[in-house]
């Protein structure tokens, strides 16, 4: 598949996808996130693949949804392209997605970002919802996401008034992974993802799902997922070899079967 406003390469079990509109600071118009999500789609299914990165530049993950594309948008002509439903395939992924952050990740990027399993950011990064500025609002998750993440206060804070903040606050609270020198994003990342890569795929993504779906079910509905995943890993052969590997003292070489 050639893409236009996207890089994409492999690093070892790792699919790396790369924000590419440097002119206008990655803004993410609709083509970029139907690229972003079908390379996504298609690592998701690659087995050579394990984790994935999503990444901008050094100087800028994206400065949001394109607003030139945006703004002659209507209700009813967003209403029959259906922007979203590109979004929720993004939310059926199984493999670990991570966001490798430099720079500003504004709106609709920090919804991408939000949308990723882990958030890897520079000392550089600065996340924020300005949409308010414009007249608008979040549209692509971000009202729910980040306030699951932070709470209803930090999060009205933070949409209402539409200011960045930085790296070191998102990291303290719970919304940023790791905060690393900017120079170092990128290596931090690759590093994060190569241990990722090295566990067993299947309890990898059967983590993932149970996790994420703590934020939607019950308590006693979560337990019954998990219990069924806990199960369904002791159908894999990575199962057998964990335990043997265990047993036998040395390191287990997982295939992902
Ligand atoms: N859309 C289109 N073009 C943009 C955007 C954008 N979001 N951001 C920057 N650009 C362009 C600028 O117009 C400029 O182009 P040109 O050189 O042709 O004038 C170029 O990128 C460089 O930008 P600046 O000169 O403004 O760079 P600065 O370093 O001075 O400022 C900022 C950087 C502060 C990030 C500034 O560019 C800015 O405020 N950008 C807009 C941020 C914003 O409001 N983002 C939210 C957009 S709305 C949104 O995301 C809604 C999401 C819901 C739907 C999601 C669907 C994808």
């Amino acid at each position: 598949m050639s893409h236009q406003l996207i890089k994409v390469y492999e690093e070892g079990q790792v699919g790396v996808v790369e924000l590419n509109r440097p002119n206008v600071l990655n803004a993410l118009n609709r083509q970029m996130v139907d690229e972003i999500v079908d390379q996504l789609e298609m690592y998701d299914r690659n087995p050579e693949i394990r984790v994935m990165m999503i990444k901008g530049n050094d100087k800028v993950f994206a400065a949001g949804a394109d607003i030139d594309e945006m703004m002659e948008e209507t209700p009813l002509s967003m209403e029959m392209a259906n922007p979203f439903a590109v979004w929720d395939r993004m939310t059926l992924i199984k493999k670990p997605v991570i966001a490798s952050v430099n720079g500003f990740c504004l709106g609709g990027a920090f919804e991408l970002a939000l949308h990723c399993d882990l958030i890897i950011a520079g000392e550089d990064a600065k996340f924020g919802f300005p949409e308010v500025k414009l007249g608008v609002m979040p549209g692509a998750g971000g009202t729910q996401l980040l306030t699951k993440a932070i709470g209803q206060r930090k999060a009205l804070e933070w949409i209402w008034l539409g200011e960045p903040f930085k790296a070191d606050e998102a990291q303290s609270l719970g919304i940023v992974n790791r905060v690393v020198a900017p120079e170092l994003v990128k290596e931090e990342s690759m590093r994060f993802a190569q241990s990722l890569a090295n566990q067993a795929p299947i309890s990898v993504r059967l983590i993932k799902e149970a996790v994420r779906a703590a934020e939607d079910l019950s308590l006693m509905d979560g337990m019954k997922l998990e219990r069924k995943n806990f199960y369904l890993a002791f159908d894999s052969e990575d199962q057998k070899e964990g335990m043997k590997a265990f047993v036998e003292k040395r390191p287990p070489h997982f295939k992902g079967v």
